[in-house]
Order: structure tokens, then sequence, then C-alpha cells
């Protein structure tokens, strides 16, 4: 197995990386990370690829069909390309600290240079929201979306009024497991299973959004993201989309250099 090129999957277009993928030889990680970036259009486009190794053709079928992917509630994954179908191409993107919000690191195309944003190591969770209200106040010719944990999100749901009255077309995504993913893997992993503290009973975020003033949206379906995303920036005002998903802990990706994505 040779070791693919280093890469900026950033700096690449969906075309671009559906043929890097076809190039590299099988490495779990790398596929793992785009299988669920690109898995919709591989899924359609297996046939037509005769060149793809086989042994990645082979793990790339086999994956089609894990019944996770579909499950209900959806896994995290699996709303990041609906999410993407959405986006606007000149979107800034903050993520917040978390494992769903984590995901989104190679997960969305971003045509534009300065279009993601995070807490830059300090994992301060709750700066999604606030810190994506700033990139909007800084460059209000884009479009502006934060990704979220539903754990974050009440970090500084009260920032929604900040939106709300000083009128900032924002849209927020949260990703509702029903914990602090996070830490519960932890807790499964080092402790036994032995959860304190971790699970939390939320709001439907798309109501506490209307009692903020902001609209609402609600996709428990992968078919209906796409739509409540493009619906949320289509209102022109701050919004908040509340996704559930599963509680799925996923071991953090290497990234380049070494260290773990998320
Ligand atoms: C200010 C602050 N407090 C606590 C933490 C530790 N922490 C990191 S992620 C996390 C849980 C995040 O939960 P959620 O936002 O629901 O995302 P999930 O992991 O469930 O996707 C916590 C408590 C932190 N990074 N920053
Ligand atoms: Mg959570």
């Amino acid at each position: 197995m040779s070791a693919p090129r280093l890469i900026n999957l950033y700096d690449l277009t969906r075309e671009q990386l559906r043929l890097q993928l076809m190039r590299w030889e099988l490495n779990p990680v790398h596929v793992a990370r785009l299988w669920n970036y690109l898995y919709i259009e591989l899924a359609a486009s297996l046939e037509a690829m005769p060149e793809l190794p086989p042994k990645l053709r082979a793990r790339l079928a086999a994956e089609a069909h894990l019944p996770t992917l579909s499950g209900e509630p959806m896994k995290p994954q699996r709303a990041y390309p609906e999410i993407n179908k959405a986006l606007p191409k000149d979107c800034m993107v903050t993520i917040d600290a978390g494992i769903c919000p984590g995901l989104a690191y190679d997960r969305f195309a971003y045509d534009l240079p300065r279009s993601v944003f995070n807490y830059a190591g300090h994992g301060g969770l709750g700066m999604g929201l606030c810190t994506s209200l700033g990139t909007k106040l800084g460059r209000p010719e884009r479009a502006a979306m934060s990704i979220q944990g539903d754990g974050g999100f009440m970090y500084s749901i009260q920032e929604l009024n900040t939106a709300v009255r000083f009128k900032i077309p924002h849209v927020s995504i949260v990703l509702n497991n029903g914990c602090h993913g996070s830490e519960k893997a932890q807790q499964l992993r080092f402790w036994n299973s032995k959860y304190v503290a971790v699970d939390l009973d939320n709001p439907r975020f798309d109501k506490a959004a209307e009692v903020f003033g902001a609209q609402g949206f609600y996709a428990e379906r992968p078919q209906d993201i796409a739509g409540a995303v493009s619906a949320a920036f289509a209102c022109g005002g701050p919004a908040v989309v509340e996704i559930p998903v599963s509680q799925d802990f996923p071991l953090p990706s290497k990234a380049p250099g070494g260290g773990a994505a998320h």
C-alpha cells in the first residue's frame, strides 16, 4: 500500500476529488473520510469507473449497503452531503467543537479561500454561533453558516437574540445527538461506559429559534435536509436548522502531521 500524496482537500472541486480517489491505492483512512463525503455520487457511478482499483471497488460496494448510514436517526455523516447540496458557493462555515461538527472539515466543498473558521485549537465549545455571526458582519456580501452540536449550541443559544436584534442573516445547523458526544465517547472508551453528566434533554431547537424571533427548520430525513437548509438561507434573517442524528462516535482520523482531526 503506497501512501497517498498530501493534498489539501479544500482546494479540490468534487470532480477533482472523485478523480483523486480513483487514483489512490486503497487507504482506509482516506477512503473512509472521502466515502462519507462522496458516497452518493460514487454509489451512482461505481459502474462508470472501470479504472477503480478492485480492492477499493469492493470496499466501496460493501460500504454502500451499511445499514448504519441509512438508520434512524441518521448518522451525522449522512447529513453532510445533503447540507452540501444547499450550501451557497461563497459560504463561510464556522465549525464548533464536538464530534458531529468536527466531521465538517473535509465534507463540504469550500470553493473560496477564507471559508472555514473554527476554535483554533483551543476547543472553545459554543463559539460556533458567535464566531459565525462575526464572519457575517465582517463580510456581509458572503453567506455564513455555523455548524454545531446540541451541547455546543446550548452554550451560546442566547446569541440568537443578538442575531434577531441586529437582523443578521445567518444559518445555524444543529446536529442533535442528545448528548455531549465528545465526552460520552471518552466515557465509553476509557470508563467502561460509565456515563456521568453527558446525556442532554434538549428543547426542539427549531422551536426555540422561533421563540427568539428567528426562523426554525427541522429535518428528520436525509431527503428533507437540502430543502430545509435552502429555505433557511432564503429566509434572509437568522435561522436554525435542527437535524436529529444518532450517537455515533468514530475514532478521530489522522490529520496531516499525525494529529487527530477533531
Ligand atoms: C468551553 C468548553 N467547555 C467544554 C469543552 C469540552 N467539550 C468539548 S466537545 C464537548 C461536547 C460537545 O457536545 P456537542 O456540542 O453536543 O457535540 P457532539 O460531540 O455531541 O457532536 C465538550 C463538553 C470545551 N471544548 N470547551
Ligand atoms: Mg451532541
